[in-house]
């Protein structure tokens, strides 16, 4: 009996980017890490949970899997061929590989995003954002793509280079084949993740939250950013925040390995994406390891997040 490694119907991710028309190096780039991804899945289901004893920039403990998966990115990276610098979430400076090339890419991510959510079995993914040329302060509307992995009950792909928003699923010869593309949020937001604790909400937050309960909308929140932000994309509707609170003013997740690259995924996805007060990619970084609290999908909700905070905080 013939044996199909896959239907006709089936388009892996470099046909995908090939038949976009995209970039050669790019194209590479977004290849390589979706096969560093095929490592890390094998490291989460297999490897050892226990405490790697160096602590990150942020001085949290890191788990072996984020030093092991932050390794497998940065060996894959650094011999791309097409990678100018990286900065990872889990080092605690830029690693320079052709520094001042400007016909390359720069990339910030975070290798295992969650990654305290996998001794409970629950999904996590890595987040990626890239720019061309060396510099990696840029604001995030200068990416040029990016993209996420989500290692749940299926392992999903979702990348953007500005032509829209593309789903990928694993095969089971481990080969991403494309589910959905062109993903538009659409829908009203019938979910809402809350991040942070209600009790050190500002007003005007508090008065959000208040509204999207009062509307009916259903809280969905899994501590996970890739797993809560993909699950708005899916659904087509729905807002994450992590707000400013109280005791943290510039809330909890960081604008190069997190904020940014979802922000341009939710925005080529027809979402939005704000602090609170301005979008998130128009932030002017000063440095790698800035946070921003971040209200972000269906481009109403998001609004109204603005809106309350005008009203209640000026
Ligand atoms: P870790 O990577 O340290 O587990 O943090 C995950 C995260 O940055 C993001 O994935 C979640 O949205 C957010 O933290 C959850 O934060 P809380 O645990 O404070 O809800």
């Amino acid at each position: 009996m013939e044996h199909f490694n896959s239907t006709p119907l089936q388009i892996d991710l470099r046909r995908h980017l090939r038949e976009n028309d995209e970039d050669r190096d790019l194209t590479r780039l977004i290849c390589e890490i979706a096969d560093a991804s095929k490592y890390i899945i094998n490291a989460i289901r297999t490897g050892d949970l226990g405490m790697a004893g160096t602590s990150n920039l942020y001085g949290e403990k890191q788990l072996a899997l984020d030093v092991l998966s932050d390794r497998i990115i940065i060996k894959r990276l650094r011999h791309s061929g097409v990678v100018a610098n990286l900065v990872s979430e889990e080092s605690d400076e830029v690693v320079s590989i052709d520094p001042d090339n400007e016909d390359k890419f720069s990339v910030a991510f975070d290798p295992l995003d969650g990654s305290s959510l996998v001794d409970v079995n629950m999904a996590v993914g890595t987040i990626v954002s890239i720019y061309k040329g060396g510099n990696l302060l840029q604001p995030g509307r200068n990416q040029v793509a990016a993209m996420y992995i989500l290692y749940g009950p299926r392992t999903t792909l979702v990348y953007s280079t500005g032509k829209g928003v593309h789903e990928f699923g694993m095969n089971s010869l481990m080969e991403y084949t494309l589910n959905y593309q062109n993903i538009r949020m659409t829908g009203p937001a019938r979910i809402y993740s809350p991040g942070g604790l209600r009790s050190k909400y500002t007003p005007g937050t508090e008065r959000f939250a208040r509204t999207l309960e009062e509307n009916g909308t259903k809280l969905r929140y899994s501590g996970g950013f890739v797993p809560d932000i993909n699950q708005l994309l899916i659904k087509r509707g729905g807002v994450f925040m992590y707000p400013h609170l109280t005791d943290a003013p510039s809330g909890k997740l960081r604008l190069l390995y997190e904020l940014n690259p979802m922000a341009f995924l939710v925005e080529q996805a027809g979402g939005a994406a704000s602090d609170g007060r301005r979008r998130i990619l128009d932030i002017e970084p000063d440095s790698v390891d800035l946070r921003a609290p971040v209200f972000i999908g269906t481009p109403a909700a998001v609004a109204l997040a603005e809106q309350c905070i005008r009203e209640e905080e000026g």
